[in-house]
């Protein structure tokens, strides 16, 4: 690990290193001025000093939404925090095309899915699909990729199994649905079926929006991407990683 100088830093409200915050939960009381007093005990037992209840909200019967302000002197080192961070050019549409033309000489192929009980398929539309993202191309529009979307609710087998049959470069796994960790134990089994067929060799893209690149690396995907990733991020990272290994440098 880099030493680097100490950087303590606190929350921001008004002025710099004040600690204010602002937090907002939910109790399963209905509103009333013992359920507000109960939200500013609750705030203060969270360890916020200077406790105020700005909003109190009924949400459903018997249960009300809270805001709160309040104050921490907590302060943590930044200097001390390393994460793994998907590491890729910022190439532009035209750039990652010659990229593919100039180095690989051939066309790029990825296939995406929403897996297993998901049904959200916006966000590996939006990375696939020929409109793509926030004014940035899907990955359809790419003349040097060949990008298929298996769309929703695909199992892991028949996803690996249509990834081999177009001898696929990269495949994208969109997990949206988080309820018991269940984007966790899916994906883990992609990986897992992906051993045994002797495909560890396709670069493994995890997406959705509770995703980041250390929790797809820790469940053995070769990158992760999170909430607002645009697909030529998308497209950078695979062709810089494949003309590394082209290259012989990975
Ligand atoms: C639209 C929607 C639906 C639609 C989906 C339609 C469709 N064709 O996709 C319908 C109505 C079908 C639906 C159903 C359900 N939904 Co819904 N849905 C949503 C909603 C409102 C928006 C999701 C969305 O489209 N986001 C927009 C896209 C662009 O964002 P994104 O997915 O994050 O994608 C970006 C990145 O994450 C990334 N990315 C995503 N995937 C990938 C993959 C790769 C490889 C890469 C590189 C990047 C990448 O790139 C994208 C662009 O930047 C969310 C709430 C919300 N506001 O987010 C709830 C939400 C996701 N749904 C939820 C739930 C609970 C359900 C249901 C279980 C409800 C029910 N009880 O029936 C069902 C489940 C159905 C199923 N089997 O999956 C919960 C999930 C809670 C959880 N943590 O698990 C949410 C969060 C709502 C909530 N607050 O409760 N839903």
């Amino acid at each position: 690990m880099t030493e680097r100088p100490p950087q303590l830093v606190r929350a921001y409200g008004d002025r710099k290193d004040d600690g204010r915050i602002q937090l907002s939960f939910t109790l399963p009381l209905a509103a009333s001025a013992r359920a507000k007093e109960a939200a500013r005990r609750y705030a203060e037992a969270l360890g916020l000093q200077a406790v105020l209840v700005a909003t109190m909200e009924p949400a459903g019967r018997d249960y009300s939404f809270f805001v709160v302000y309040g104050r921490s002197d907590v302060a943590l080192d930044f200097a001390e925090i390393e994460v793994p961070e998907v590491t890729a050019p910022e190439w532009n549409f035209k750039e990652i095309n010659s990229q593919i033309k100039e180095k690989l000489h051939r066309k790029v192929v990825v296939v995406g899915a929403c897996t297993g009980y998901d049904a959200h398929t916006v966000g590996i539309d939006a990375i696939i699909n020929m409109k793509g993202y926030a004014g940035d191309k899907g990955l359809e529009a790419y003349p040097w990729i060949d990008a298929y979307n298996l769309g929703a609710q695909v199992d892991n087998a028949v996803l690996l199994e249509r990834a081999q049959e177009l001898r696929a470069d990269a495949i994208l796994v969109s997990q949206v649905i988080t309820q018991r960790d269940c984007h966790k134990e899916n994906s883990a089994q992609l990986v897992e079926l992906a051993r045994k067929r002797n495909m560890r060799d396709v670069l493994l893209l995890l997406g959705g929006p509770r995703i980041d690149h250390p929790l797809a690396s820790e469940i053995g995907f070769d990158a992760g991407f999170g909430p607002g990733t645009r697909p030529s991020q998308v497209a950078s990272y695979i062709v810089d990683r494949l003309v590394a290994r082209a290259e012989g440098r990975a």
